[in-house]
């Protein structure tokens, strides 16, 4: 027997994380961060879901490319994600655009952000390529992915899901023959073509992407020397291959991971304040969709060891309580209601403020009388006493980001400008 048969495929892979785009669409929450380093969870960054994924799938070679923003992404993989050993036939690289190939002083699209990095991934010799989006929260077992593109013998294989043919304005959308075949891919179409025998739902491209190594990186070299393309994944590399080779679409919910295939496959591009906030608060459901206490499909982060959560009478009695929601390490409830909502590391929330359908980032502090529902609040704000947010629309619009649905986005630059100060 071929002695790597013996072990999975996902040991002779390297994922290689593309985690460089801004993520504009989260307004000032990617002011200082990248969108993979935003917080999501309650302890957790979005990076964890697709760097976890690999970990669990059992691929122990990665790479992880940054770009925009990248100081708090960079800092976050250094902590939490640099374990993986070269002497255990593993690594981790943190490979931030730094004109190693062309001169040019950023990756341009995605393939170029490989293509850059082709003698570091070359050196490693892995057999395959696992590319994958660093800004999705889902579970999938690549192992599974990288079994049906050996068995089918593809170029390439794409990840894909079944999504509302209105919503698939934003995603590579292809068609399939019945080996699920691609046999037609565009990249972002304004009028997305539904399943022939679905046609209201699009088969969407997730962004991730399984490679023979060789195969792309002699892919990656021929777009490099085509004048005119915009070295992307979704508008070069794919397209091309479904033209002129085998392209394979894989299904998501053949490998996502879930207590039962009954389960709904959950995948979601947490893009927008809203689908941000909404992913987060579904966290406090009874059972939510995405179960992050899972133990068999752990979803790891770095945190520091911080004291618990901490609930406290005030001195005149009144009760510090949370229901219905998550509180992460060193938040103290001290004479506060908290309900519906999920409070991230040492969010601080003080007498008689209450919080209803809150996404609270790490070390906020939730001023006396506060009262505040539906709002998303930046990482280290101070929200002033007394502070009402969620009652009045055209007020809450006038001082913070307000979203059609009335979600508000709250940082402390914009409490500033509005002389809101605690
Ligand atoms: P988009 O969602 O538009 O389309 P894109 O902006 O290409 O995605 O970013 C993909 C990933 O690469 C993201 O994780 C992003 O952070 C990262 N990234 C973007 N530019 C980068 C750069 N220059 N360097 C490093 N990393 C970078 C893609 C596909 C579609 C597919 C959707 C699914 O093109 O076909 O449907 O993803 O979300
Ligand atoms: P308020 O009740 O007005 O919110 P505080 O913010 O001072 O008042 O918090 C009151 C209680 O919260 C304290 O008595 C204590 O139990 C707890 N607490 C506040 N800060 C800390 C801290 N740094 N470490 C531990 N406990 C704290």
């Amino acid at each position: 027997m071929d002695y790597k048969r013996a072990q999975p495929l996902a040991r002779d892979a390297m994922a290689y994380v593309l985690a460089g785009g801004r993520g504009s669409r989260l307004k000032e929450l990617t002011n200082r961060r990248a969108k993979p380093a935003v917080y999501f969870g309650g302890k957790s960054r979005i990076i964890d879901f697709a760097l976890s994924n690999a970990l669990n799938s059992g691929i122990r070679r990665i790479g992880v490319a940054t770009q925009y923003k990248a100081h708090s992404l960079i800092r976050h993989l250094q902590h939490g994600w640099n374990f993986l050993r070269p002497e255990r036939n593993e690594s981790f690289d943190i490979l931030p655009a730094s004109q190693r190939v062309s001169e040019t002083q950023w990756y341009d699209g995605t393939a170029d952000a490989v293509y850059q990095n082709i003698d570091i991934i070359e050196s490693y010799d892995p057999e395959y390529m696992v590319i994958l989006a660093g800004d999705h929260v889902y579970k999938m077992d690549y192992e599974l992915m990288l079994r049906q593109h050996v068995s089918a013998g593809a170029d390439v294989t794409v990840g894909c899901l079944e999504v509302p043919r209105m919503e698939a304005t934003g995603f590579g959308v292809m068609h399939v023959n019945d080996k699920d075949e691609i046999i037609a891919f565009v990249e972002k179409p304004a009028d997305p073509p539904g399943m022939p025998d679905k046609p209201d739902m699009a088969l969407a491209s997730m962004g991730i992407y399984v490679f023979n190594t060789k195969f792309l990186m002699d892919e990656l070299r021929r777009d490099a020397a085509t004048p005119g393309s915009t070295r992307d994944f979704g508008k070069d590399i794919i397209p091309y291959i479904v033209k002129h080779g085998k392209a394979v679409a894989h299904r998501f919910a053949e490998s996502c991971v879930r207590e039962t295939p009954e389960k709904e496959a959950y995948w979601r591009d947490v893009g927008t304040i809203d689908a941000y906030w909404q992913a987060n608060i579904d966290l406090t459901d009874i059972l939510p969709e995405l179960d992050l206490y899972d133990r068999s499909w752990p979803i790891w982060t770095y945190a520091e060891i911080r004291p618990p959560a901490k609930f406290v009478h005030n001195e005149e009695g009144r009760r510090g309580t949370a229901l219905s929601s998550l509180v992460a390490g060193d938040c103290i409830i001290s004479g506060a209601e908290v309900v519906q909502s999920l409070l991230f590391t040492g969010v601080l929330c003080r007498s008689y403020s209450k919080l209803n359908e809150a996404v609270v980032l790490p070390e906020s502090v939730i001023g006396r009388h506060a009262n505040l529902s539906r709002v998303v609040i930046d990482r280290g704000v101070k929200i002033p006493a007394g502070l009402v947010v969620g009652q009045d629309p055209e007020l809450d619009a006038s001082r913070f980001f307000r979203t059609e649905s009335g979600i508000c986005l709250i940082t402390q630059d914009m409490l500033d400008r509005a002389g809101l100060f605690y």
